[in-house]
């Protein structure tokens, strides 16, 4: 065998025992490595969860690269300090209960946190679709397509996900409860869409409806602002983390439930 056919023999087969162990069949798909996504990631690892998070681009962290204007410094405030301290952020207290973090800081290690704490990204794969069982009514799972095949615009059909759970962290879309509003009007779901902007009250308001939707779906981030008509609030992401912290801690409840 040359050794170019053994490295896309190795490179085949360790993809495909991959998805087979670990990714067809989980107990968390996470949609979207944003702020949101990946700090759920980490908490609901580190609790011994299955969870797969899988992202459209081929980078992490969704809208921290951008920052404000593309400014790298970016916002956190002291509540979500403590969650900044477990993925070994660094954070410049700056006055009004607000810190600067680097924005490339930020997202690498809010990834490398959760992948450190045993959550799989896959990049390059979009969440198309929802799997549903009724009686009781519920998600559980998702459709998936490369997102090479999304942007190509080939007629490919997609492939599934079995999950327990799936939590819509897709940011100001709210991509899969859109879908699922959509597909499954009986559920009589809807995304309002994000007001302008008020930072103050949106920071808090976003964590406090972050959570279960229906059972088995989750929503976490922006897709909570979008789900539920909450102003935008720009470059700072303490909301974004607790979100992505509380989502996971209602998941865990709910798991312990089951
Ligand atoms: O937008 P994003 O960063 O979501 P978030 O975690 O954080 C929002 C903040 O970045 C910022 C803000 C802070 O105040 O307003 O906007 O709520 O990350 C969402 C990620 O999801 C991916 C997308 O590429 C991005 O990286 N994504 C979106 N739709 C899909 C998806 C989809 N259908 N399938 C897979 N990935």
């Amino acid at each position: 065998m040359s050794f170019e056919s053994r490295i896309s023999k190795l490179i085949f087969e360790y993809t495909m025992r991959d998805w087979l162990e670990n990714i067809v069949s989980c107990d968390v798909v996470i949609v979207g490595a944003g702020p949101s996504g990946l700090t759920a990631a980490r908490y609901l690892a580190r609790n011994g969860l299955k969870v797969v998070v899988f992202e459209r681009r081929l980078s992490f962290g969704g809208g921290i690269g951008g920052g404000g204007m593309l400014l790298h410094k970016i916002l956190i405030e002291s509540d979500a300090k403590s969650i900044a301290d477990e993925f070994g952020i660094k954070c410049l207290k700056v006055g009004d209960g607000l810190y600067v973090v680097d924005s490339s800081e930020l997202m690498a290690k809010l990834a490398a946190g959760a992948i450190d704490a045993g959550a799989k990204i896959i990049h390059g794969v979009q969440v198309e679709d929802v799997i549903f069982r009724d009686n009781p009514l519920r998600i559980c799972g998702v459709a998936i397509q490369w997102s090479a095949v999304a942007l190509s615009g080939l007629h490919v059909d997609p492939l599934f996900v079995e999950s327990k759970a799936v939590v819509d962290a897709t940011g100001h879309a709210a991509e899969v409860v859109s879908v699922v509003a959509r597909k499954i009007p009986e559920l009589n779901l809807r995304v309002i869409g994000e007001k302008s902007a008020y930072a103050e009250v949106s920071e808090k308001l976003v964590v406090e409806k972050t959570g279960k939707l229906i059972p088995g779906l989750y929503v976490a981030g922006m897709s909570v602002a979008a789900v539920h008509g909450l102003p935008r609030m720009g470059p700072i992401f303490g909301g974004m983390m607790l979100s992505g912290k509380k989502v996971a801690e209602e998941i865990i409840k709910d798991f312990k439930r089951i």
